[in-house]
């Protein structure tokens, strides 16, 4: 049994979704970022958390591929070429997707107002498209970032098309990334999370 705390509208839509990949039960605590309940199980206030066993996992690309290698799903395995090339494509989504659509969060919302830069938020959205040129150039004509394999990045960069998309307003060009999204947001587990969501 897991236990994800976090509001499901935050990075915590990863891990249940990730949960339903994984055909596992779990129950959400949807604390706020930055409550006292989140600090609870983390002094920054960050979510999400997992709880598993008593034991806090933090950050939810970590969470995700644990429960990947828990439950042998979404996953190459650890040690070979297929899985360093999966993990590279997991750290492509979080350093060019994640990072500008956090940035963009914190020149919106989450800095002190004085701290915000209207300018940094172009930016974010610069690097963002830039990186979905790359995406698309990489993926070429695979169904996923690992070919045939549904795998936990493709979770992670579909995951923050929606927070670009949502959030930022900022765009997916029509053609064989709103493709790739769309196979991605087609699959069950997607579907089953993000009922859940919207039911929260
Ligand atoms: N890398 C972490 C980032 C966690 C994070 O920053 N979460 C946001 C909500 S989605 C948060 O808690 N923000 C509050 C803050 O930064 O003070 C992850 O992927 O879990």
């Amino acid at each position: 049994m897991y236990t994800i705390i976090g509001s499901p509208k935050s990075r915590a839509f990863r891990v249940m979704w990730m949960l339903e990949e994984a055909g596992q039960i779990y129950d959400v605590v949807a604390a706020a970022a930055g409550s006292e309940e989140a600090r609870n199980y983390n002094p920054s206030g960050k979510i999400p958390a997992l709880v598993v066993d008593e034991h806090v996992i933090v950050d939810s690309a970590a969470i995700c591929q644990f429960i990947a290698n828990r439950h042998e799903v979404c996953t190459f395995k650890a040690g070979t070429i297929e899985r360093a090339r999966q993990d590279s494509w997991l750290h492509f989504g979080l350093d060019e997707l994640d990072s500008a659509c956090w940035w963009a969060a914190k020149h919106t919302f989450v800095l002190p107002e004085k701290l915000r830069c209207p300018e940094a938020i172009k930016a974010c959205e610069y690097d963002f498209s830039r990186a979905l040129g790359w995406l698309e150039e990489r993926l070429g004509g695979n169904d996923y970032v690992m070919g045939s394999e549904f795998t936990v990045p493709d979770l992670i960069i579909v995951h923050c098309f929606g927070w670009g998309v949502g959030m930022h307003k900022w765009t997916i060009p029509e053609g064989p990334l709103t493709t790739y999204m769309n196979r991605v947001r087609a699959r069950p587990a997607f579907r089953k999370a993000w009922a859940a969501r919207e039911a929260s």
